[in-house]
């Protein structure tokens, strides 16, 4: 009560809420191209994004058919992170494939 109306001479002033925000959020985008094998999509959205096989080649499907897929939604850092992982991992096995971040 006296937080909502507080009166300065009188109150000891307390907050009743920490001030944390909630992190913005990113989306982790997958990018369709020729040449990275389904199987290759399958794997990284297995290890990196931790999907189960089924949603996995669901994803991997998608993506495929569409263009674009959203592998995953993560505050910026984890989102980012993931990106690079996918480089990583593609440029590694000698694959283009590519995943961007955008907003949600
Ligand atoms: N289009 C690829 C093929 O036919 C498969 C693929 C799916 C590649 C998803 C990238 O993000 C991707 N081998």
């Amino acid at each position: 009560m006296s937080a909502e109306h507080p009166r300065p001479e009188t109150d000891i002033l307390e907050k009743t809420r920490p001030d944390v925000k909630e992190p913005e959020l990113y989306r982790v985008v997958l990018l369709n191209d020729d040449y990275t094998t389904m199987d290759f999509v399958v794997d990284v959205l297995e290890t990196v994004f931790l999907k189960r096989p089924a949603e996995a080649h669901r994803i991997m499907m998608l993506v495929h058919t569409q263009g674009r897929g959203v592998c995953g939604v993560y505050p910026y850092e984890i989102a980012e992170t993931k990106v690079e992982a996918v480089q990583v991992l593609a440029r590694h096995n000698g694959f283009p494939l590519q995943a961007t971040l955008e907003p949600e």
